[in-house]
């Protein structure tokens, strides 16, 4: 195995001070540099231009909903999609000379942004058992040594089949329909790493596992709390929104260990003041949080509403259950540990219930500082609660807005991409396809790595993404990928998951988003569906990166194909040759999704039906919407520690490292950083500028190290400091999961600081 090529020097890293305010100047012509060195000038204005236009591609990097046809600008991009955008468009190439000069162990020493800026993938490559090196293999050839691998198994539960979030509804039905044809529900993904917590605490209370508001509510609403997410950096179109929603009156409050300079303010690049002029202050109210103290926040406010009476007393008679127990267990609570919890003053918290109990129409928002911690669930279920409390779900400018990431991660839940899909779904594909799908849960993300390191699975096929990488505990992840049998990867780019791979391992590169996808001699184009639920069209129409490119459809279909076979009658090569056959399928089998092919081509698109925001109606077990009730348990750190948050800075998408800048936060040249409060430095006898390492000490008595970070002295909560991801990832253990959701607890990671031994 190769080692974690985690310790590259960064000689040049240089710190500034962090910035107020996101977008400007600055960003147009950073993503525009950008663009232009990757893709050359003609490439870069033609695809810019179609970035989320009617008529264009969807944009690839987050799921942030585009506005309707007829608020669109030119230029309807942010300087984060221009990016991803860039990377696609390299005009650089890796074939068969660029494996043949480049062995496993050598690009196992590269770093994630060396790969990403090694050009586009342009044919299928294998890596034979043993060899050192990558060599070509034709497409039939991979299809076949895909086949024997899966119809050699000895069950098909031993074969894992991920998803990365940017795969379109197209490739992602044909995908799960395979699995399942095949027999197996194995079918994580990366939403198993990220919005899974909102899914199982949304399912559980309000019956369905998505948010409920449209973009119109979020420019309607007259309070909108951001809790846990960095918009600035990772939807930064959503400021626009912002800017829309303050215009009207609004007020925001953000919730966030970190001052993150797109909560502070914003200058919209899409408004000619906003190029030079003065900058939207965006929250009018900022709580400074400690890691994980949300659950005790929003008790917090659930019992300051009650006792103000801000409650809405028809909404919760007709449609809500278990309000009398939520309200005897919020009756009390225990000031002290709310604030040893929040790290907040009292004053700040009724503040803040103050702000809700005068506000009519209160849009909710929270991403991974919220999804990605032990008690994950129940702090949804919290904010659940109080947005019951006050009828906040079903009407205009008002809902709950939980903010995807990958920009169709959505879309693919939608259309099966579930290790644990409802038997109402198989029921559906069952009698569609005339098999029995099997019923049994399949192995989510952290069970898959458990698999594969307890050798129970043998195969690993990834529909995108960079499992190693983007999972935590790198070392056991590395380990169990490294014993599989087969992986097979369907990428863009070269990545860590190419490199740390199976015995067998196959590469099969793929057009993206961008790219104009004649499969089966016609102009397919391929759907997508966003944070909001609207599901639209998209289609590239640039020359792909090489003639030997073929779309995610074609290729999983190859699979299928030489796989299956004609069992079960399913027209693999009917569906690769024209998408609209699996639209027709996906009409009959997806909920809400009748008539998908005509509405699909809608300007526009549509929106999927969402029983509580339509009608008030809550599908869960109750007919009702369900207040819940959770213990306050807070989680301790042993003196000397300090609880590390691993997240994204400006210059990266997920594993992808497009620059080694975080602009607003101020960092240069590098990414091997740790913020740290100034309290913190003192009291542990660090000093700003140090070099130190990590080290989490968890339950299970491994200890994890990841070395040579500066620290630099940052507004973060005492206690709390936070680390860029992946870099920080083999710091996580496998098994610190969130309770119910079992997602990685990337957001709560004990660690305490090590001086490198001088010698
Ligand atoms: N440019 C760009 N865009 C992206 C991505 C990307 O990598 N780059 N990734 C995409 C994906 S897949 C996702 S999931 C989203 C992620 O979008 P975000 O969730 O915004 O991503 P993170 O960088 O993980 O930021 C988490 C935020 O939560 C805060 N936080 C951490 N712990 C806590 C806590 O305990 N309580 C509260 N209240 N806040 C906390 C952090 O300080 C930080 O501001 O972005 C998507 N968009
Ligand atoms: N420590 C820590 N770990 C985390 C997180 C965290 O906050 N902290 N966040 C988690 C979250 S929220 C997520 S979503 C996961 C992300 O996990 P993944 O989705 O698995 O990872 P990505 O980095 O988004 O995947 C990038 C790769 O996708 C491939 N790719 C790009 N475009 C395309 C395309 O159009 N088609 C295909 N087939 N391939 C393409 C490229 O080869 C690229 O290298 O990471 C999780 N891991
Ligand atoms: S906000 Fe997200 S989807 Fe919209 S252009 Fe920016 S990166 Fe792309
Ligand atoms: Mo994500």
């Amino acid at each position: 195995m190769t080692t974690y090529p985690d310790t590259t020097p960064e000689p040049d890293l240089e710190v500034t001070p962090p910035k107020t305010k996101a977008a400007g100047l600055p960003a147009v012509a950073k993503s525009l540099g950008m663009a232009v060195t990757q893709m050359g000038v003609g490439r870069t204005a033609h695809n810019l231009l179609r970035l989320n236009q009617v008529e264009g591609f969807d944009c690839m990097s987050c799921a942030w909903p585009d506005p309707d046809p007829k608020h669109r600008h030119t230029a309807e991009f942010c300087e984060n999609g221009a990016k991803a955008v860039a990377w696609e468009g390299d005009t650089r190439r890796i074939g068969p000379e660029f494996f043949a000069e480049h062995s496993l162990d050598d690009l196992g020493t590269r770093t994630e942004y060396w790969m990403g800026q090694q050009g586009r993938l342009t044919e299928p490559m294998v890596r034979r058992p043993g060899s050192t090196h990558y060599e070509p293999i034709s497409w039939d050839s991979a299809f076949a040594l895909v086949a024997e691998h899966l119809n050699g198994l000895a069950s098909p539960d031993e074969a894992l089949f991920y998803t990365s979030g940017r795969a379109s509804n197209e490739s992602a039905f044909v995908y799960q329909l395979f699995a399942r044809a095949y027999g197996t529900n194995n079918l994580p993904d990366c939403s198993n790493m990220c919005h899974e917590s909102t899914s199982v605490g949304l399912a559980d209370t309000i019956g369905i596992g998505k948010g409920s508001v449209s973009l119109d509510d979020i420019h309607e609403a007259d309070l909108i709390v951001i809790s846990g997410q960095n918009p600035g950096t990772n939807h930064p179109r959503m400021l626009s929104a912002l800017e829309i929603a303050k215009h009207n009156g609004a007020k925001i409050i953000a919730v966030n260990p970190l001052r993150e300079a797109g909560l502070l303010g914003f200058m919209n690049p899409q408004k000619p003041r906003g190029l030079a002029g003065r900058p939207t202050d965006l929250a009018d109210h900022f709580l400074q949080i400690r890691s994980d103290g949300d659950l005790a926040l929003w008790q917090a406010l659930g019992h300051l509403l009650l006792r103000r009476g801000a409650v809405d007393r028809e909404f919760i008679s007709e449609h809500t259950v278990g309000f009398t127990a939520y309200a005897e267990h919020l009756k009390e609570i225990d000031r002290d540990e709310v604030l040893a919890a929040t790290g907040l003053t009292w004053a700040e918290i009724e503040k803040t219930a103050d702000m809700f109990a005068s506000a009519t129409k209160i849009v909710n928002c929270w991403a991974m500082g919220i999804t990605q911690h032990r008690n994950a669930v129940a702090t949804i279920k919290e904010m659940v609660n109080v947005a019951l409390l006050q009828g906040m779900i079903g009407k205009p400018g008002a809902g709950l807005c939980p903010v995807r990431g990958h920009s169709n991660v959505q879309g693919d839940r939608t259309m099966g991409i579930w290790e644990r899909s409802p038997d109402e779904f198989l029921d559906a594909v069952r009698d569609e396809f005339g098999f029995e799908p099997p019923r049994e849960h399949g192995f989510d993300a952290v069970r898959a790595v458990r698999a594969l390191r307890d050798g129970k699975a043998k195969v690993f096929v990834g529909l995108g993404g960079n499992f190693v990488a983007a999972m935590p505990d790198t070392e056991v992840t590395e380990a169990a990928l490294s014993g599989a049998e087969l992986t097979v990867q369907i990428s863009t780019k070269l990545n860590r998951s190419h490199v740390v791979c199976g015995n067998t391992a196959l590469i099969l590169p793929t057009l993206g988003r961008t790219e104009r996808d004649e499969s089966g001699g016609r102009t397919q184009r391929v759907t997508v569906e966003d944070s909001m639920s609207a599901v639209h069209a998209s289609r590239g129409r640039t020359e792909p990166a090489s003639d030997q490119l073929r779309s995610e459809v074609g290729i999983l279909c190859g699979i299928a194909d030489a796989t299956l076979g004609d069992r079960y009658g399913i027209p693999w090569r009917g569906f690769a040759g024209d998408y609209d056959l699996i639209r027709d399928r996906i009409a009959r089998v997806v909920p809400g999704c009748d008539d998908y092919t005509e509405k699909v081509r809608r300007k526009g698109g549509f929106t999927l039906p969402h029983p509580p925001r339509d009608s008030r109606t809550f599908p869960t077990r109750h007919g009702k919407a369900v207040f819940s009730v959770s213990p306050l348990a807070a989680v301790q750190v042993p003196d000397g520690h300090l609880v590390l948050q691993t997240l994204r800075s400006h210059d990266q998408f997920n594993t992808t490292i497009y620059g080694l800048d975080d602009r607003y936060r101020g960092i240069h040249h590098g990414r091997r950083v740790v913020f740290i409060g100034a309290a913190d430095l003192a009291e542990l006898g660090f000093a700003e500028g140090e070099t130190v390492h990590l080290v989490s000490e968890w339950a299970d008595g491994v200890t994890r190290r990841a070395e040579d970070f500066r620290l630099v002295e940052y507004s973060t909560p005492k206690g709390c400091i936070a680390a860029y991801y992946p870099e920080t990832n083999p710091l996580i253990p496998l098994d610190s999961t969130a309770l119910e959701s079992n997602t990685p607890t990337s957001k709560w990671v004990v660690v305490r600081l090590e001086r490198p031994a001088t010698n």
